[in-house]
């Protein structure tokens, strides 16, 4: 079957990582995710994303880089990621579809949430560029 790419955020901001509690389906509800979707037939990775994050949590947001990796998820999906930031004068995000919590996660409580497996080893990666964000640091 032809791969399908799902991608998904590390959004840092102020030295923490956004973190997203999953509402649906029923086997992923509660569990906790970089913020992310499936990347549509002719669209490119990063457009998707930037559109998930649009639609998901309000924001408007630039993608910094990608984190090195590709993630199995069930097949055909494999999961890509990059590091966020939100643009200046972005919303701030809210919960509006998939989600039903959002978390700002300082590097002290990155591992107090339960993240979905196939992103913890993003999570890992993401947690060594927590602080290098912000423009000028
Ligand atoms: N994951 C996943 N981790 C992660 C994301 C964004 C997605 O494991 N950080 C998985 C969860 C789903 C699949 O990838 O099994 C698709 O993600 P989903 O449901 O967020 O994609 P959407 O929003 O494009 O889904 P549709 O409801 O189909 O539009």
């Amino acid at each position: 079957m032809t791969e399908r790419i799902v991608v998904g955020a590390a959004l840092l901001d102020d030295g923490r990582l956004l973190a997203a509690r999953r509402s649906a389906p029923a086997e992923l509800a509660g569990r906790w995710e970089l913020p992310g979707g499936k990347v549509e037939p002719g669209e490119r990775p990063e457009d998707a994303l930037v559109r998930e994050l649009r639609e998901e949590l309000g924001v408007d947001a630039a993608l910094v880089e990608r984190i090195p990796g590709r993630w199995p998820l069930r097949e055909p999906y494999v999961l890509q990621v990059w590091t966020a930031r939100l643009l200046p004068g972005s919303a701030a995000p809210r919960p509006l579809e998939d989600h039903d919590a959002l978390r700002w996660l300082p590097a002290a409580e990155v591992w107090d949430v339960d993240w979905l497996d196939q992103d913890v080893p993003a999570v890992r990666a993401a947690v060594t560029r927590l602080g290098a964000e912000r423009p000028g640091t």
